[in-house]
């Protein structure tokens, strides 16, 4: 090809093409081969164990929902891969009769390319916008935090309430339905509807239980509902998944899903063993704010601001102590 900027583009390209294999046509047909053969068994091999697993609804929903994302994500890859590969191969520079680089008007505005390029885009965006919003939907929120008044509620008729508390660094685990009594342990029955009340003491934390799906911002004076339900018995890892503070990457705690008999002879068991810790905590409720004057342990009233002037850490209760020592 000449150098010449001049020469008018494409002025020998049909004889040019003639002599060339339908490249489209033979990249199209090594990734079509290639992606009916990946994509099956990408979803039947890899599929069940993609994470989180399938201990509970939720679990099984997601995993469901990644490998129907994995399953068109992989086609997309492959055409990728299978494209690049062939140009290495059949046009690299060192290999014989290869047609020069094309540049020019001839490389731009192939039309067919750029509608089918935003046409299948489209498609692809507009189908995942709305396999979300239905797997949402239908999944009753997913094990997301619906916040204090959840619109997804769960149909069963035992719900089992945990109060999980953030606090710097830590989680623990109070039930109300056990007396109120609070552990470091998140236990918890098998095939049971769980409602997760998610607060915090202090900052902002998430509760993330990885295997169960669920995952829930943990604000202090709010209470943050996530519902799952269990469907295997297993170990469960909580990590808090929201910047907390210097430890925050060390706030992490392993819960338990046991069987519905072995859930209920450790619940009595460690109300009573716990019962003259628990005539020590402050009475249950579904949120609750440190009280800064005391700081004993002791809680605001509803409606007093924490953060107000009059109420700094290690103030003597009825005289503020005003911020700056001024
Ligand atoms: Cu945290």
């Amino acid at each position: 090809m000449s150098t010449d900027n001049t020469e008018p583009a494409g002025q020998d390209a049909p004889a040019a093409q003639a002599d060339q294999p339908r490249h489209m046509w033979r990249i199209v047909a090594i990734w079509f081969i290639l992606a009916a053969i990946l994509d099956p068994l990408f979803y039947f091999l890899v599929g069940p164990h993609v994470p989180p697993g399938t201990m509970t609804d939720n679990a099984s929903d997601n995993q469901f929902d990644f490998n129907i994302l994995l399953v068109i994500a992989v086609p997309v890859l492959i055409a990728v891969w299978v494209y690049l590969g062939y140009c290495i191969v059949m046009w690299r520079s060192t290999r014989k009769g290869v047609p020069d680089p094309v540049g020019g008007p001839q490389a731009r505005s192939h039309l067919k390319v750029q509608v089918g390029w935003i046409v299948t885009t489209t498609i692809m965006v507009l189908g995942l916008f709305l396999f979300g919003t239905v797997r949402l939907i239908t999944g009753n929120g997913s094990g997301g935090g619906e916040g204090p008044n959840p619109i997804w509620t769960p149909t069963s008729a035992t719900v089992l309430p945990v109060q999980v508390i953030g606090q710097q660094w830590k989680f623990t685990y109070r039930y109300p339905t056990f007396g109120g009594m609070e552990t470091s342990q998140l236990i918890i029955p098998d095939h049971t509807t769980i409602a997760f009340h998610v607060t915090s003491l202090d900052v902002i934390h998430s509760f993330w239980a990885y295997q169960l799906s669920v995952k829930a911002d943990a604000n202090p004076q709010q209470d943050n509902v996530a519902y799952t339900e269990t469907k295997e018995t297993g170990n469960v890892t909580v990590r808090c998944s929201e910047l907390c503070g210097i430890w925050h990457g060390a706030m992490f705690n392993y819960g338990k899903v046991v069987s519905k008999s072995d859930f209920e002879t450790w619940a009595k068991k460690t109300e009573a063993l716990t019962a003259a810790n628990t005539k020590l905590l402050p009475p249950f409720a579904w949120t609750y704010v440190p009280d800064a004057n005391n700081a004993d342990g002791g809680y605001y009233p509803d409606n007093v601001d924490p953060y107000s002037n009059a109420e700094v850490y290690g103030a003597t209760p009825g005289k503020p102590t005003p911020v700056n020592g001024q």
